[in-house]
């Protein structure tokens, strides 16, 4: 069985992480075909939102254990270099919107490839923790980075040290996620966000996430530079064109991406 499922329907690539036994825990084969398909899903012109969700009961634990035992495994510095660092670079610098529908407990890297997503949507059962320093380790895949960005330095810093299981609910309130849906919600809900994002200006999506990454290191004024280079490059865009027509003329804008 693939440890990544593929399907492209409507705009939404759909990315599933597939190893519901090991709770879709990454070995190598899982983090270099993960990689794979985010490329092939960021190339594909069809493609305007890419959707990641979780096999079975749980969304992902982050590594694999027992690969890190296997005498013939890869060693740390290769899976930081070459599985979880390029896939957080990916998400980060894909200019198309990528949904998280975090299904179960997203532990360790899986967490943090949850959190790197534009859009977070938890079922209510779903819990997030920053698993790595029960082991002895420091929380990776950009966690250090993008935790205390989204729910303060404070609460971050207790989170990462101490391990705790964060409720979706409890995410929820601290800023971790954008939504918390019920089981009878959850798929069509989530779905129903990625088709909406799909059918939206996505170049002007693109630029979006790109200057929230930059707003991460810029000062004010450097930040209104790229919003007046970027602004630009929305306003040649044809959906700019289409979505001012479309709202003069009082009807729905019919969005192509271009
Ligand atoms: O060298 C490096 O490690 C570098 C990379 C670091 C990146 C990281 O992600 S470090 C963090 C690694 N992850 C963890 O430490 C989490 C380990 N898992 C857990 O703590 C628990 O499984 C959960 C809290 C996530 C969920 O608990 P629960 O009770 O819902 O499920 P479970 O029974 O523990 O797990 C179900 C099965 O999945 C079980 O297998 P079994 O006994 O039914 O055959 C369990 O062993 C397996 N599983 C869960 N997590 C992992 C795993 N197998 C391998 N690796 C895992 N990470």
């Amino acid at each position: 069985m693939l440890p990544i499922l593929f399907e492209i329907k409507e705009k939404i690539a759909f990315i599933t992480l597939n190893r519901s036994d090991k709770l879709n825990s990454f070995n190598r084969e899982m983090a270099l075909l993960f990689q794979e398909k985010l490329d092939e899903a960021a190339a594909n012109t069809e493609v305007r939102c890419i959707y990641i969700t979780g096999a079975g009961k749980g969304f992902c634990a982050g590594q694999d254990l027992t690969e890190v035992t296997d005498p013939n495994g890869p060693s740390m510095n290769t899976i930081l270099s070459e599985h979880y660092n390029p896939i957080i670079n990916r998400i980060r610098n894909i200019y198309k919107p990528i949904v998280c529908a975090v299904n179960g407990v997203a532990a360790g890297a899986g967490a943090n490839i949850a959190l790197a997503c534009d859009v977070v949507i938890a079922h209510e059962q779903a819990s997030f923790i920053q698993a790595f320093s029960k082991i002895g380790l420091i929380p990776d895949s950009g966690g250090t980075f993008t935790l205390p960005r989204l729910i303060g330095f404070q609460k971050a810093s207790a989170l990462m040290m101490l391990g705790d299981k964060v409720t979706a609910i409890e995410a929820l309130q601290m800023g971790m996620l954008y939504k918390v849906l019920n089981e009878e919600n959850f798929i069509s809900e989530s779905i129903k966000i990625a088709t909406t994002l799909a059918n939206m200006p996505t170049k002007t999506l693109g630029y979006i996430k790109h200057l929230l990454n930059c707003s991460v290191i810029n000062n004010m004024n450097q930040q209104l530079l790229v919003e007046d280079e970027y602004q630009q490059k929305a306003a040649a865009t044809k959906d700019y064109k289409e979505g001012v027509v479309a709202f003069l003329e009082k009807r729905i804008p019919r969005f192509t991406g271009e």
